[in-house]
Parts: structure tokens; C-alpha cells; sequence
């Protein structure tokens, strides 16, 4: 969608759209460290160049109003900047008012309302942060419109708390973090304890990134993914009784194998495994990157399916279907990404393949499941940020 076309569609829904500013937060992709943000491990994910669009203009008083192009049918949903609570009805627009509230308990004063038009172009329910995105799009915003000076990590954090405490959905800080402080061309490996984290220029030479999307919505994965965070929360109060660390990632994987019967529940001790295994993983994964090395890069990335397939337990058949496809062409990787059950898987695919890999896996996942994939080939942007004429 062309900026002059919203800018016109914000004309239509507010009136004059004389002082708007636009702003632009990406989706994410994780190319590997899946569910290791939660257990204080590392992830390695990288902004895409889709993302949500959102323009902005300060109202007189104190209204807050939400206009989305992707759900015309909710019309403007309304809400007063002192009476922001979670309502269902409201669906989307809970993450931006979620945005405002944390904003507002944080002390950052919103002095005024605002009108806002917002436009994503991420596949909903895909694990691509379209949530984050629009957090992150929201977060930036407000933090330039009212010239509050907040630190960009200090944002991603706000971010995140919306998502957990307004939202009421207890993610880790991997997705709010891509969104932003991604850099174009490149991958942020992030400690998601310490949050240190390093741009790692994606070279990828005679290969492209391609996003599969299963087309399967993730129904169970909210409460799937609360579950996997119980059982590695459990797994991690039997190992402390005996050993000294704050989290799961503080083990290597030898450690973890001298200790794991530690941990009594067998599926628990599984997660757990995966959680170790994982972080050790991308580690490694990051410094064969680093190195040149894309094959040895992309067997992490199968391996890593292959512990969330077995030990977590969150792929599911669509999933490993397209994963498995996939493995039958020529890649030098393939793993689902975000957390399961449904939703993408990303590729590491030669260029001159692409055509054939994209119809192959596609004719294949098809007779597997009977559903058809998207596929894109990945463009990496930057952060969140005002786009300026
Ligand atoms: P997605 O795929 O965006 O739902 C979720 C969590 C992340 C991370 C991954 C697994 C949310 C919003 N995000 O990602 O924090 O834990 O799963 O690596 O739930
Ligand atoms: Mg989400």
C-alpha cells in the first residue's frame, strides 16, 4: 500500500491529514534459538521489511482513536487516554492501548489524544510478530510525537510489558527486541538475560532466506506455549536444589547430561534438554556463520526442528510436513520458526533453486496435508522508525 493511499484513507476516517507523521515497525523472523528467549538463552533473529504502518496526529483533548485498514469491519474503536483497560471487543487495539497504559504507569507523560491508522502487511498468526510490530510501531511513535527522549531498548522493554501485562500474553523479550533494534542486512544475536546483544551481517552469498508459511493458524499455541514454560520453570526449581544457576542457558549441554536426573517428570527433563541443547546451538550456529560456513550454519538449523520436534514437542504435522519437504530439495537448512504448532517454517534455499524449491514444496505439503504454503523470500530492514517524505 502506497503512503499517498493512506495518507488519503486517514483523510477519509479523521478529516484533514495535515500534521500526520508516519511511523514503521517491522515483523521478525528467527532463524534459529527457538523458545530459549523464556529460559534466558540466546536467540538469533533478524527485522523483516514487512511490517505495520501507523499514522499519527495529536488530538485537543484527551480521545485516543484506532483505525485499522486490515479490520475496516471494527470501524474506529475509541477509548480515553485515562480509562485504557483490556476489552475483548477492542481485539486489535490492545496492543497499542496496551502500549499507551505501560507508557503512562512508566511515568511518560501522554499529554494529548491522538488519531491512528494503522496497516500491516504480516501474515496474521504466522509467527511473525505482526504483535510485536505493532507494538513496537506504537512505542516509537509516542516516544516522537511527544519528544519523551526514551532509550530504544527502554521501549522494547515497555513494549513487551504491554504484551505481558496488558495483553495478558507471556512472551519472551526475542520478538519486541527484532522489532526494535533490527538493522538492515543483518542478525542480532541477543542474550536474552543480559540482553548484550551483536549485529551479525547476514552474508549469505549464492543463498536467500524463504519464509513457508503451513497457512495453519496456531489455535493451541497460547496455551501450549504457557504450558512449556511451566514445565521448564519446574525443571529449572530441581536443578537449583543442587546446582547454583539463575537459569536454564547457564548449563552447557555436558552439565546438563551429568545432572538431568535431577529432574524427576521425564517430559519436563525434556523440555529442558531442549532448552540447553538450543542455546549451545545457536551459539555455535552464529560462529559458523560468522566463519562463511552456511552448510554447518543450516544442519543447526535442522537439528534445532529436529529438538523441537522431539524433545519440545511444539511442531506439530503441518510443520514437519513442510520442514520435511523442504530437507527433499536442495537446502542447506530448514526449521520451523516463532512457536509452532502451526504458522512459518524459514529456509535456507540456493537462488538459482528457488523456483524449483518453491514449487516442489509446495506440490509436496500440499499432498501431505492438503493445505496450501506462502512462500517469501526474507528482505531484511531495519528497526522501527518515522519514515520522513
Ligand atoms: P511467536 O512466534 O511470535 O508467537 C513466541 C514468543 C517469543 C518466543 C517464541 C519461541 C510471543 C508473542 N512470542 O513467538 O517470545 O518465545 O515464541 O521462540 O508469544
Ligand atoms: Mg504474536
Amino acid at each position: 500500500m502506497k503512503k499517498n493511499e493512506l495518507r488519503e484513507k486517514f483523510a477519509q476516517i479523521f478529516g484533514d491529514d495535515g500534521s500526520v507523521r508516519t511511523f514503521f515497525a517491522p515483523g521478525r523472523v528467527n532463524l534459529i534459538g527457538e523458545h530459549t528467549d523464556y529460559n534466558g538463552g540466546h536467540v538469533f533473529p533478524c527485522a523483516l521489511d514487512i511490517g505495520t504502518t501507523v499514522l499519527a496526529r495529536k488530538r485537543d483533548d484527551k480521545l485516543l482513536r484506532f483505525y485499522s485498514m486490515n479490520f475496516p469491519h471494527a470501524g474506529v474503536i475509541e477509548t480515553q487516554l485515562d480509562d485504557l483497560i483490556y476489552k475483548e471487543e477492542d481485539d486489535w487495539a490492545n496492543y497499542p492501548k496496551g502500549v499507551v497504559d505501560v507508557f503512562q504507569k512508566e511515568g511518560k507523560s501522554i499529554p494529548a489524544g491522538l488519531d491512528l491508522l494503522f496497516y500491516g502487511n504480516i501474515p496474521n498468526g504466522a509467527g511473525l510478530s505482526s504483535s510485536a510490530s505493532i507494538e513496537l510501531a506504537t512505542g516509537v511513535m509516542l516516544n516522537e510525537l511527544f519528544n519523551l527522549n526514551i532509550d530504544r531498548v527502554q521501549i522494547v522493554k515497555y513494549a513487551q510489558k504491554a504484551e505481558n501485562e496488558f495483553v495478558g500474553v507471556n512472551c519472551g523479550i526475542m520478538d519486541q527486541f527484532a522489532c526494535g533494534m533490527g538493522k538492515e542486512g543483518h542478525a542480532i544475536l541477543l542474550d536474552c538475560q543480559s540482553l548484550d546483544y551483536k549485529y551479525t551481517p547476514l552474508q549469505l552469498s549464492d543463498h536467500v532466506l524463504v519464509i513457508a508459511n503451513t497457512n495453519k493458524r496456531r489455535g493451541l499455541a497460547d496455551s501450549k506455549y504457557n504450558e512449556r514454560r511451566a514445565e521448564c520453570e519446574r525443571a529449572l526449581a530441581e536443578l537449583q536444589k543442587e546446582l547454583d544457576i539463575q537459569t536454564l542457558s547457564d548449563l552447557t549441554v555436558d552439565e546438563f547430561e551429568a545432572h538431568k536426573y535431577l529432574i524427576e517428570n521425564e517430559t519436563d527433563r525434556k523440555r529442558a534438554k531442549h532448552a540447553v541443547s538450543e542455546n549451545a546451538r545457536t551459539l555455535v550456529a552464529v560462529d559458523k556463520l560468522n566463519d562463511g560456513d552456511l552448510e554447518a550454519f543450516g544442519k543447526l538449523m535442522n537439528a534445532s526442528h529436529l529438538s523441537l520436534m522431539k524433545d519440545y514437542e511444539v511442531t506439530g504435522k503441518e510443520l514437519d510436513a513442510l520442514v520435511e519437504a523442504a530437507w527433499n530439495e536442495d537446502v542447506l537448512g530448514a526449521r520451523m520458526t516463532g512457536a509452532g504448532f502451526g504458522g512459518c517454517t524459514i529456509n535456507l534455499v540456493n537462488k538459482e533453486k528457488l523456483d524449483d524449491f518453491i514449487k516442489n514444496v509446495g506440490d509436496a505439503y500440499e499432498e501431505a496435508t492438503g493445505l496450501k504454503a506462502d512462500f517469501y523470500v526474507v528482505g531484511i530492514g531495519d528497526g522501527a522508525k518515522e519514515i520522513v517524505e
